[in-house]
C-alpha cells in the first residue's frame, strides 16, 4: 500500500461582488479542514479566484485588470501559500495568468506541502467562442480571453506521488489523459466551471453531469490513475454550473462525491498501489498498446 490523502476543495459560487480576499479566506478554511481530515493535497478549481468572467463580454483591457494575476504567489493568495506551508499540505490551484510580455493563459499550479510552486499548466482545449453572441443568455469568451497553452501535459513528483494536472474542457478528451499516463501518472487532478445550460444547442440538462462523470470514471480506468476534480458551481449572480466534485479510482469507481453546491471538502485515502495492479495487466501499455497503428491521431 502507498496512500496519499486526497481532499477535493470544492466551492460554490463567487459574484462578481466578492473581492479576492473573501475568496482565499475560503480556500483557507477549506484548507484547514482538508488537513484535519488527514488530507496531504487539496484541488482547488478552476478560475479559483474569481467569478467565471469568460460568461461576459468585455474589452481586454478591462478583463485584464479585473481578472488576470499578473505575479503567483500575490498579496491576496499569499496567506494561503502561507498556511499550506504552515500546515505541510500541498496544493493545486486554478486562476487567470497574465504573463510578463502580455500572454493570457487559464492556468493551475500545483504547489507542495513547503508552498513551493513546482508545477504549472496551461489550459489546452479552450472550449467556446472568441466573438460576441449578443442573443446567446451568455457568453463563452475562453477562447478569446486565453492563449492555447504552450506546454504540453506535464507530470510532476509531489511528495512522492506522480501528479499530472489539466483543467476542465481537458478532461472530456481521452489524449488528456493518456498523455499523462504515458508519463506514469498516478494522480491526475483538475478543477472546472461547468454551466448547466449549453449555449451552443439545446442539450438536456442532465446530460452536463453525465458525461462530466462518465469522462472522469472512463479515463481514469482506462489510464490506471486516480482522479480528484474540484467544481466551482451553484449560480453565480444568476449562472448556474454543475457541481458534482469527485474522487475516481482506477477501478472507475467514484469513492468521493459532493453532494452540495457550496463549499464543501470531500476526502479520500488514496492507494497508489490499486493503479499498479491495471498497469501490470489489462493496461501494460508496453506489452499490449500499439501505437504503429495510433499515428492517424497525431498526423490529424
Ligand atoms: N470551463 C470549461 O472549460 N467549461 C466547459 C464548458 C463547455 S461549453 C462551451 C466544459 O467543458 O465544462
Amino acid at each position: 500500500h502507498r496512500k496519499v490523502g486526497l481532499a477535493v476543495a470544492q466551492m460554490g459560487p463567487v459574484n462578481l461582488a466578492d473581492d479576492r480576499g473573501s475568496v482565499v479566506k475560503r480556500l483557507i478554511e477549506m484548507l484547514r479542514e482538508a488537513h484535519g481530515r488527514d488530507a496531504d493535497f487539496v484541488v482547488f478549481p478552476e478560475l479559483a479566484l474569481t467569478t467565471f468572467f469568460p460568461r461576459y463580454w468585455m474589452s481586454m483591457q478591462e478583463a485584464e485588470e479585473r481578472y488576470f494575476e499578473a505575479a503567483m504567489p500575490n498579496s491576496h493568495v499569499q496567506p494561503l501559500f502561507d498556511e499550506a506551508r504552515h500546515l505541510g499540505i500541498g496544493f493545486y490551484l486554478g486562476y487567470a495568468e497574465l504573463t510578463p510580455d502580455g500572454q493570457r493563459f487559464n492556468a493551475s499550479i500545483l504547489v507542495d506541502k513547503s508552498g513551493t510552486i513546482i508545477g504549472k499548466y496551461r489550459k489546452i482545449h479552450l472550449p467556446g467562442h472568441d466573438d460576441h453572441k449578443p442573443d446567446a443568455p451568455f457568453q463563452h469568451l475562453e477562447k478569446k480571453y486565453f492563449d492555447v497553452g504552450d506546454e504540453t501535459f506535464g507530470v510532476w513528483n509531489v511528495e512522492g506521488t506522480k501528479m499530472g494536472m489539466c483543467l476542465c474542457n481537458d478532461r472530456r478528451w481521452p489524449e488528456t489523459w493518456r498523455v499523462m499516463a504515458l508519463q506514469s501518472a498516478e494522480v491526475v487532478v483538475l478543477g472546472y466551471n461547468t454551466p448547466s445550460q449549453n449555449i451552443h444547442w439545446p442539450e438536456p440538462v442532465h446530460l452536463r453531469m453525465h458525461h462530466h462523470l462518465i469522462a472522469l470514471q472512463a479515463s481514469a480506468y482506462q489510464n490506471c490513475v486516480w482522479a480528484a476534480a474540484a467544481a466551482k458551481c451553484g449560480y453565480e449572480d444568476g449562472h448556474h454550473m454543475i457541481g458534482g466534485s469527485v474522487i475516481v479510482a482506477p477501478t472507475g469507481e467514484i469513492v468521493a462525491q459532493a453532494s452540495t453546491e457550496d463549499d464543501e471538502v470531500i476526502t479520500f485515502n488514496a492507494d497508489l498501489a490499486l493503479a499498479e495492479t491495471f498497469r501490470k495487466n489489462v493496461f501494460d501499455f508496453a506489452r499490449h498498446r500499439r501505437p504503429e497503428h495510433y499515428r492517424i491521431i497525431v498526423d490529424r
